[in-house]
Formats: C-alpha cells, structure tokens, sequence
C-alpha cells in the first residue's frame, strides 16, 4: 500500500489516493468522518477550526460499501478557501497585485525561511500553504481506512496525551486500554486523568492569555498485532525505524521513544529487558512491555506503544523577532490567528500515522489481495506462531 497527499491549507482541498488497498473491504465513510471530527475539536484550538467542519468524499475505489482493490481517492474540502480564491486562485497575477500579497516576514520555528531560500520563493505563502499542519486532516482520513485494515488482525488503536506544558498525567499501572480509551475520548485534552486533564487545560488558558503556545507528549498503543511484522534482516526494513519517521513527519513533532523509551538509558539491562514466557491459548508473550512491542525492528506480539513529542506551535501571538526578506530589517511577528495548543489534535494525527505505517507492514506479509484472504492468511499464521 502506497498513497501521497496533495492540497494547500487555504486551497479548494486536500486529496489522497490510496493504491494497493485490499479488494472487498467493508469501509464505513462515516467511520472516516468521526476521526476527522476528533481530530478537529480539541482544547486550546483557534480560530481556523470554526470554520472549517471535516467531511471525507470519496470519489474512486469504493463501491456499495466496499473497496474494489483500484486506487482510493479520499478528498476534503476546505471551508476557508472561499474566503482565500483570489490570494491562492490558480490564474496568474499582474505584478502589482504580486507584490501586494507577498509574504516576506518568516515566522521564527516554521518551515517558512528555509522553504522559502531552499525553491527560491520571494512569496513565502508559497512555503507556508503546503508545510501547515492542515495537510494532517487527509492523513487522518488514511489512518481511518488504515484501521479497517488492520481490523483483519483484530487491532484495537488508541491514542491519548500523557503531557501538556510539563503537566504529567498520572496512570495507574493495569489500567486497562479499554479504560484508557473511553477517559481519553471523553476528555477534551485527551488525557486520561482527569485531575491532570483539569490542569492542562488551565495551562493553556494561560499561555493563550500571555500569547504563547504548549506542547506536549501523545502516546499511540496498538494490540493484536501479529509477530514478526518488519524485518531485521535489512536497515530500512525495521519497523520501529518506519514509525518513528511517520510520527516525525507530523507537523512539530520533535521526538519519538518505544517502551520505557529514553528511561532505557538509565536503567539496567535486567529492568529493561521483557522475560519471554508462552502458554497453550496466547503462544508467546512477555512478563513486561517496556520496549513496547518491538524487538530486532520486529513486532513481538505484545502492545505497541509509541510515544512523540510535540513542540509549541510556532505561530505566536507573543512577537518573536526575525527579519524581512525583502528589506533585510527586524520586525517582530505580528499574528492573526493560531492555536494555543494542538496536541489533543496531534494525539488523533499520532494514532492516523501509525496505524497506517502498520497497515502497510501487514500487507506487506500478507496476501493483501482481497480482504478474505488477508484474514484468513493472518489467522493461519497467528496459529502457527502461537504453536512454534
Ligand atoms: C496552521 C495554522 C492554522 C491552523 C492550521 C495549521 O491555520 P490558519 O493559518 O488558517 O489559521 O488552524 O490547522 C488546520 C487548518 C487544521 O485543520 O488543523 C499551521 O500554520 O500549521
């Protein structure tokens, strides 16, 4: 499975196709639209997100409720783009309606300078349409399909934010994911403990009054993945090494750790290391979960538990100092709008990148062809390693 993403954040849409998808597979477009939805309401969003109400349409590779196995296109309209057409119309410009327009003060932390010397854009509209995070919408709706994949290997996918501006949610060893899950959806920061939760939303309350933005920490877990997805056997087939970079390719995502995740690095072997044990209903299985899920860039069996580390949004309405490129002189940034803090949204982006990053590797080991038989080839095969 393959797909590439296409749109600009004030343009008429954004589009996906999908290729390589499994032919016969029930997707609910329904199912699509309400990750869509929570990745749009989360505390601390600005301005942008009244205006804009996600809906995926699909316009190939779907019929009567099921994937015909051609490419998928997934496409969502952007409200905004009414009130845009002629800043980012498609008909070119005079040049003094050019110059009117150019953007030429880059905002400190985006990708707006060095996009803009890296293509020699003298507009750096032309950078900033493209690098904003709106792009993490369609790749919300492929982590959607994504987990109907995944549904075939009987997957449960979760996410929530275990940290908001240094608030540290606290959760009780043995909470069980189903728990995690129902505190998570429920909480408009994402968070599972709600006292934490309370805290984090006053911390964004905060920094919003003094113009300032959080980050903080999302964590993604995944059960019922088969043994053995990835491979050691070559660099860039580690599995692990293909989440990390999907988690890295959100939008000021800054840091990604597996398990205990740098914690391993003051730790002993003896508490880092999971001892192996097997019974006759689950085959093999660990006694702990602190490399979360991954051995030799393999999936083990156990839960995969990712976490990534979000920066605070750049845009600032607290003035940073950077420098016109056109007339070379300070300035300090002066901002229309922006979200104070998006990392509930980034949790929903988190679970959607990697959900579709293991998708894929299930397809990869598996006859993907037509969704009966990715089933029944991946229970074949979960029965053999439970008996191996
Ligand atoms: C973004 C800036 C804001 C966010 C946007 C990402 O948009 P605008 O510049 O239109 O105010 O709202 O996020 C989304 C539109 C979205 O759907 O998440 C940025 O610069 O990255």
């Amino acid at each position: 499975m393959r797909f590439l993403t296409a749109g600009e954040s004030h343009g008429p849409e954004l589009t996906a196709i999908i290729e390589g998808l499994p032919a016969g597979m029930p997707l609910d477009v329904e199912m699509i639209n309400k990750d869509l939805k929570r990745r749009q309401v989360g505390y601390g969003r600005g301005g942008r997100m009244k205006i804009e109400q996600d809906q995926v349409r699909i316009t190939s590779g779907l019929r009567h409720g099921k994937t015909l196995g051609s490419p998928l296109t997934l496409v969502i309209e952007n409200k905004d783009w009414k009130n845009w057409q002629s800043v980012m119309g498609i008909d070119p410009v005079t040049e003094k309606e050019k110059v009117k327009r150019q953007v030429t003060r880059p905002r400190p932390g985006h990708a707006d300078l060095v996009g803009g010397v890296k293509y020699n854009h003298r507009d750096l509209r032309n950078v900033l349409e493209r690098s904003s995070a709106r792009e993490t919408a369609v790749r919300v709706a492929i982590g959607a399909v994504s987990k109907a994949i995944l549904s075939a290997s009987d997957c449960e996918v979760m996410a929530h934010v275990t940290e908001i501006g240094g608030i540290k949610a606290s959760i009780s060893e043995g909470t069980s994911l189903g728990d995690l899950k129902m505190k998570s959806e429920r909480s408009d920061v994402r968070c599972c403990d709600e006292n934490a939760a309370g805290l984090m939303r006053e911390a964004i309350d905060r920094a919003k009054k003094e113009g300032n933005t959080l980050g903080g920490i999302v964590e993604v877990v995944v059960t019922g993945l088969p043994i053995g997805l990835g491979s050691y056997t070559q660099w860039d087939q580690k599995l692990d090494a293909k989440l990390a970079q999907a988690m890295l390719s959100i939008n000021a995502f800054k840091g990604v750790e597996f398990g205990v995740g740098f914690e391993a690095a003051r730790l002993p072997g003896s508490d880092v290391m999971d001892e192996i044990i097997w019974d006759q209903s689950q085959g093999y299985t660990r006694k702990s979960n602190r490399l979360g899920g991954f051995e030799g860039g393999m999936t083990n069996g156990m839960p995969v538990i990712v976490r990534g580390v979000m920066k605070p949004i750049p845009t600032l309405y607290k003035p940073l100092e950077s420098v016109d490129i056109n007339t070379k002189e300070v300035y300090t940034a002066s901002v229309e709008r922006s979200d104070s803090c998006a990392v509930p949204a980034a949790s929903v982006i988190a679970e959607a990148v990697i959900a579709t990053e293991l998708a894929k590797a299930l397809l990869d080991k598996f006859d993907g062809d037509s969704y009966t038989n990715l089933i029944g080839t991946i229970k074949e095969y979960k029965n053999y390693t439970t008996e191996y």
